[in-house]
């Protein structure tokens, strides 16, 4: 197996390196010109695993062949990185977009409808602790599930592999409704997060936050309702406290985003939110406050 990595970050680091265990891996990323990927993951039970790894920039040759591309960019470059190099991937190759937020992984089925392309949503915490370190900050559940008609016989293998290669992985029918449950997470959390400049366990602390999260967990709820997943205002809230509790070091994506000064996902979570509301007709002003805000962050 033969596995290729789009979008090296920390998770993408973290998936190359349990996938190595299952075969080759290639990394593919901007910074092709340092050669070879040198570095370690430090696991969550203290042991560590040292890695070298060939990396290509995306405009060289692919290795021939290749069983899975795995991309784990950002939401926002999902499909400009995959519209120059998908042509040069055989077309049964399948392709498991691992994004936050939503809207990312249909804009990319849509581009490409007749390739094999999966959705993925996972709950593994990984940061990077300094040049080709990653720390697996926590294990968790990776679900993934088909986006196009010909994705959907390979879900229920690619867990398989996953599960194989040591992540607790699961294939699901459904997926948008997992990408719903993490986005809507994501969208009581990460905002807070990068305007208050605070790691997630000091939210429920923040008047700010306190102030709006059960409206902006009704408008939420009212969207997911309109899309056909059931979440209540209650249970959501609930389930955003726990996050924060469970989570409560961690420096959330978006805020690492911010600090790093690159842009971040929110187009993709509170946006993604706002827009699908806007279809509906459902008014969201408490996501609208912090798409703005954390806009003008930067
Ligand atoms: O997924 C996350 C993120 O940071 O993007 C949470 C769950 C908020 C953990 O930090």
């Amino acid at each position: 197996m033969h596995s290729l990595v789009l979008g090296p970050g920390a998770l993408g680091l973290l998936f190359a390196a349990r996938l190595a265990a299952l075969g080759e891996v290639t990394l593919i990323g901007r910074d092709s010109h340092q050669g070879p990927f040198k570095g370690e993951v430090r696991w969550s039970d203290g042991s560590s695993t040292p890695m070298t790894l060939p990396r290509i920039g995306p405009d060289q040759t692919l290795p021939d062949p290749v069983s899975l591309l795995m991309v784990t960019t950002k939401a926002q470059h999902s499909l400009e990185a995959l519209r120059p190099l998908l042509p040069t991937v055989p077309a049964t190759v399948p392709v498991v977009l691992c994004q936050n937020g939503m809207g990312s992984q249909q804009a990319v089925a849509d581009a490409f409808p007749q390739r094999p392309i999966l959705a993925a949503t996972t709950t593994e915490g990984a940061n990077r602790s300094g040049p080709g370190r990653v720390v697996h900050a926590g294990a968790g559940e990776t679900w993934l599930g088909p986006l196009t008609d010909s994705a959907g016989e390979q879900a229920p293998w690619l867990a398989d592999r996953l599960r194989e290669a040591g992540f607790e992985a699961s294939a699901c029918r459904n997926i948008q409704e997992r990408l719903w449950q993490k986005l809507a997470v994501n969208a009581g959390i990460n905002p807070f997060t990068a305007l208050l400049d605070v790691p997630n366990g000091q939210l429920p602390r923040s008047a700010f936050f306190r102030e709006r999260i059960g409206p902006l967990c009704r408008e939420i709820s009212a969207v997911a309702r309109e899309e056909g997943f059931v979440m209540t205002p209650e249970a959501l809230e609930t389930r955003i406290l726990a996050v924060c509790h469970s989570t409560s070091e961690n420096i959330s994506s978006m805020l690492q985003d911010i600090r790093a000064g690159k842009p971040s996902e929110i187009d993709f979570i509170n946006g993604y939110i706002v827009r699908r509301a806007q279809a509906l007709g459902i008014a969201t002003p408490v996501n609208r406050e912090l798409v703005s805000g954390v806009m003008d962050l930067l």
